[in-house]
């Protein structure tokens, strides 16, 4: 039997999250919207079954507003809720997204409880930590996508930057998915090569900057609304690590206990994911201007946090 993906929002994201995960033959795939946005996900759908002859994807894809077809899914993958506008910060959407968060983790505790959730909704860290409270899942069920397209923008830009193969450049960034988070540019390699030997400090130190405000740099081109193409293909790699048992070591934000002393938060860390969900947290030595630098993010996304009430 054809695995079970379940899409809740189906906007920007959502739209894109369906047409990579047919095209990957994840599984069958249900987008789950509002009653008012349901005739934008059975179209969706339709057209999307109606690509299948030219790709030879056998994936059935359907829409919906009813909670009760999402039960028995495998995976969910959240972007319910309300993107940025220019000038506005990921924590500007906390308010009107966490009551969406709290009703879309009710409703998927009642439908599948079994199921691997994957929150990409904004502001990330304190979304993913709401969906876990309120769900009362296990860590293992539960994380946020991040980190994996943080990781991809600073690869982006560090192959623009030498002109090599965005293929062989490796590196990751953690913390929190603001403006504090943390590019460990000290392990960033080109085909092995450290980057700190190929690019001089002063730029690398602009190539971070630049990734920790890349999503605000597409906020201000688009005018309304945020990124989807590279963050529905991150969710969707963290979907597929899960579904075929990969164990891919992806920055997620995950539930840290005592890994990088950090106890109770969902933050940015490398992250396995298995057929188990979070499998482990990779933990490494670090430096101490990056432990304070961790230790900087943490506190934004405690203040966050705090203002959930949860
Ligand atoms: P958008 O195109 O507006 O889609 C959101 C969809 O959610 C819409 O179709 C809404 O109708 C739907 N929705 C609203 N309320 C509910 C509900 N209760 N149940 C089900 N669906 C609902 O936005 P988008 O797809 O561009 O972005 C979605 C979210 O992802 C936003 O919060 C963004 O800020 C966030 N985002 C996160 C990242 C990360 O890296 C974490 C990157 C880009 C965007």
């Amino acid at each position: 039997m054809r695995k079970k993906i379940t899409l809740i929002g189906g906007g920007q994201i959502g739209g894109n999250l369906a047409l990579l995960a047919a095209q990957k033959e994840l599984g069958d795939i249900l987008i789950f919207d509002i009653p008012k946005a349901e005739g934008m996900v059975k179209g969706k759908a339709l057209d999307l079954m109606q690509l299948r002859p030219h790709d030879g994807f056998d994936s059935d894809i359907r829409g919906t507003s009813n909670w009760d077809d999402t039960r028995d899914t495998d995976v969910f993958i959240i972007t319910a809720g309300i993107p940025r506008k220019p000038g506005m910060n990921r924590e500007d959407l906390l308010d009107i997204n966490l009551s969406i968060i709290k009703d879309v983790a009710n409703n998927i505790k009642a439908k599948a409880p079994n199921a691997f959730v994957i929150v990409i909704s904004n502001p990330l860290d304190a979304m993913v930590y709401a969906f876990h409270r309120i769900s009362g899942f296990p860590k293992n069920q539960v994380v946020g996508m991040a980190g994996a397209l943080d990781s991809t923008r600073f690869r982006t830009f560090i192959a623009m930057e030498t002109g090599y193969s965005v293929q062989d450049v490796t590196c990751m960034v953690l913390g929190g998915h603001g403006d504090t988070m943390v590019p460990i540019s000290r392990l960033a390699t080109i085909g092995g090569v450290p980057v700190t030997d190929l690019i001089k400090p002063d730029r690398l130190k602009e190539i971070e900057d630049r990734t920790r405000f890349a999503g605000g740099e597409i906020v201000k081109l688009f005018g309304n609304g945020s990124a989807f193409y590279a963050p529905a293909q991150s969710a969707i790699e963290m979907a597929e690590s899960y579904l075929r048992d990969k164990k891919r070591v992806i920055p997620c934000a995950s539930l840290c206990e005592g890994e990088f002393d950090i106890n109770g938060y969902f933050i940015g860390v490398p992250t396995v994911i298995g057929s188990n969900g979070v499998e482990k947290i990779l933990e490494f030595k670090l430096t101490s201007e990056e432990k304070d630098e961790l230790n900087h993010t943490l506190d934004a996304v405690k203040k966050t946090i705090a203002e959930t009430g949860l």
